[in-house]
C-alpha cells in the first residue's frame, strides 16, 4: 500500500505476501473498519477475519491461516505462493 504496509498469510515456518490485488482489497477493507472481507483464491472463497487476524476457507473452516497486516520491507516467503530468493 501507499503508506508502506502489506497483508500476509501463514505459511510453514514463515509469512507469504497476498498478491498485490487482494491485498489492496484486504487494506481497503481495514481502513473501513470492516469486521471481515471475502476473497477469492484459486477459485475458492476465503473469509479473511479482520478482528480475529485468521483467513478461513468459506465451506472448510478447518483450513485456517493467521494473518498480519506488517510493512512491506519484513523477510517473507514469496507472493501467493511464489517463493522470492
Ligand atoms: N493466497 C494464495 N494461496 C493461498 C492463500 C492465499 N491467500 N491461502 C491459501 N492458499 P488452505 P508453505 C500456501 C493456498 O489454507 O511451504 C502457500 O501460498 C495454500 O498455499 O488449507 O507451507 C504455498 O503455495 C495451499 O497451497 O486452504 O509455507 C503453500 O501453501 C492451498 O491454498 C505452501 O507454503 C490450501 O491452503
Amino acid at each position: 500500500t501507499e503508506d508502506g504496509y502489506q497483508w500476509y498469510y501463514e505459511g510453514r515456518n514463515g509469512w507469504w505476501q497476498y498478491d498485490d490485488r487482494t491485498s489492496q482489497d484486504i487494506e481497503e477493507a481495514f481502513k473501513k473498519g470492516d469486521k471481515s472481507c471475502t476473497i477469492l483464491v484459486a477459485g475458492y472463497v476465503y473469509i479473511v477475519d479482520l478482528e480475529q487476524l485468521l483467513q478461513q476457507r468459506q465451506n472448510e473452516p478447518q483450513r485456517c491461516r493467521r494473518v498480519k497486516r506488517d510493512l512491506a520491507t519484513i523477510p517473507k516467503k514469496g507472493v501467493a505462493g511464489l517463493r522470492i530468493e
